[in-house]
């Protein structure tokens, strides 16, 4: 057969990096009104009223819970903001972000 000159190549998967995501976390405090947190949650982070309660209850029983997760930068921006709107209200309720996994 004639040599055509078409030489196979070993295949490449081509993998498209993902930003890793981050972790916002809402932190328990004994002074903070449930009803409050609850009503952060749902303008801040636009989660139903009944999602709110349960992530409210579980900080509130276990000590921290995940909110949400997003890139660093999303994460950090709305973990400040809505840290800074307790703060405004007169509440020591904290949101912090860590990286996932
Ligand atoms: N522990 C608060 C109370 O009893 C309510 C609360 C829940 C505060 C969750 C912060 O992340 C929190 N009033």
């Amino acid at each position: 057969m004639a040599d055509t000159g078409t030489k196979t190549r070993p295949q490449t998967t081509i993998k498209t990096a993902r930003p890793p995501l981050h972790k916002v976390i809402l932190v328990n405090d004994d002074f903070t009104p449930r009803a409050f947190v609850v009503r952060l949650l749902k303008a801040e982070f636009r989660v139903p009223e009944a999602q709110a309660s349960v992530i409210m209850l579980t900080a509130h029983t276990k000590g921290s819970c995940v909110v949400a997760v997003f890139t660093r930068e999303i994460a950090e921006e709305k973990a400040t903001r809505a840290t800074e709107m307790a703060r405004s209200e007169g509440y020591p309720l904290l949101f912090t972000t860590e990286p996932e996994q």
